[in-house]
């Protein structure tokens, strides 16, 4: 309860400012420094088979500090954008440092984080123009492997908590998109959902959230965030203004100076983790 009013009260804040430029939220500065002093989670590199796809594919989890088998876990799926793959949140925004610190500093609560490549094809490294029509298809196509290959492989690969409470979506950019139309989609599976700087693939407003009542009885945060100075904020600020309209309790961030890249990813990874399974 008190978690609920804290985010009624950011949203609150936030949007009461109609630019919303003026952030609510503190960026430890040191969040994302490597500390050798505090214990660390773990990486795992699984493979499960994709019936989607026709093939095995390969994802990442991330285990937490402490992590035991003795108890139930929630569960975030982080997603990754059109230049990338499952190892892109690793490589440049070094969730596993955010979230290592942030249990340090008893500010998330212990989940699970899977970090899988969405780009739901069977050549699914991001090579060649990343822009082709079918390796953009291939993200929409993800849905499919999440819901029906991936979802169920790690609920019984790992001790989850397996109801919609306990699962969390989002990503960046292309899966921002992907986790504002997924996790908006399918409102019984996801109570979580954050679109980081969502590409165009972000359904329009009136798709994404055809059902008002719906989402304000399922949704436990909708956070949309995106840098000032990114070309693509305007699919954030649509869903925001149509949420704002429709009465959707959500977060609305945007960064200062931000761009198109890690440092409005690892912000909003820092402050998104701290408001989830609260
Ligand atoms: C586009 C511009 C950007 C687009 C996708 C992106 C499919 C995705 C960017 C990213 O994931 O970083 O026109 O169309």
């Amino acid at each position: 309860m008190k978690q609920f009013v804290f985010v009624l009260c950011v949203c609150t804040c936030i949007l009461s400012h109609s630019n919303a430029q003026q952030s609510n939220f503190r960026v430890d500065s040191e969040f994302d420094q490597i500390r050798t002093n505090i214990p660390h989670g773990k990486i795992d590199t699984l493979n499960y088979y994709s019936s989607t796809v026709g093939t095995e594919r390969t994802t990442l989890v991330y285990t937490p500090p402490g992590y035991s088998t003795e108890r139930n876990y929630p569960v975030l799926y982080l997603l990754h954008g059109i230049g990338g793959d499952e190892f892109e949140w690793l490589n440049g925004g070094h969730p596993e440092i955010i979230l290592d610190n942030l249990y340090a500093d008893g500010k998330v609560e212990p989940m699970i984080v899977v970090l899988p490549n969405g780009r739901a094809m069977k050549n699914d490294r991001a090579e060649g123009n990343v822009m082709a029509p079918d390796k953009v298809q291939a993200f929409a196509t993800f849905e499919k492997d999440l819901l029906n290959d991936l979802i169920p492989f790690i609920e019984k690969s790992y001790p989850v908590l397996d109801d919609q409470k306990h699962r969390a979506i989002a990503g960046l950019s292309m899966g921002g998109g992907q986790s504002l139309n997924f996790g908006l989609g399918n409102l019984d599976k996801f109570a979580w959902v954050g679109g980081f700087s969502s590409a165009p693939n972000t359904k329009a407003p009136e798709q994404l959230v055809p059902n008002v009542e719906e989402a304000k009885k399922q949704l436990k945060l909708l956070w949309i965030s995106c840098g000032d100075k990114d070309g693509l904020l305007n699919f954030s600020k649509r869903t925001h203004d149509y949420l704002t309209e429709k009465g959707v309790p959500h977060v609305y961030h945007i960064i200062p100076e931000g761009y198109h890249d890690f440092k409005v990813w690892k912000d909003s990874l820092y402050m998104f983790a701290q408001l989830l399974f609260k």
